[in-house]
């Protein structure tokens, strides 16, 4: 099987989400840095892979996935290693609302010097 590829910069808290969670699966990857702010999220490439032009999308053996959180769960359904999810309810409450706030509280920290909407 070929590895996965996930398009977007490395600076973004959702590229980095992703990229964490292959890396505790111990799953080699490609990174394609998609730029930003150079408008190569709005590129026709990028929006057959998003249609909303966002970052990240993931790419892996012709299945193509968007949205963190569903890229998440597809990593570690798909991948060996260890569950990368607790299979408690409480510890499932306090994963969701952590990686929530590494998306939106870290992404707000950065937006006062760079003016991109998320
Ligand atoms: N709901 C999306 C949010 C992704 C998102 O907002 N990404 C930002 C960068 S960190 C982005 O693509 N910004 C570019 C834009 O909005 O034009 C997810 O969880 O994947």
């Amino acid at each position: 099987m070929a590895n996965p590829t996930i398009h977007g910069p490395n600076f973004s808290t959702y590229v980095r989400s992703v990229r964490m969670a292959l890396e505790e699966k111990g799953q080699a990857y490609d990174l394609n840095a998609v730029n930003i702010f150079a408008g190569e999220n709005q590129n026709e490439g990028h929006l057959a892979r998003h249609p909303w032009g966002k970052v990240p999308a993931f790419e892996h053996d012709g299945f193509d996935i968007y949205e963190t959180t569903a890229i998440l769960r597809y990593i570690d359904a798909a991948f060996g290693g260890g569950s990368l999810q607790p299979d408690d309810a409480r510890g499932l409450a306090r994963m969701g609302r952590l990686r929530r706030r590494a998306g939106c509280r870290a992404v707000s920290c950065l937006r006062p010097r760079n003016a991109w909407t998320v």
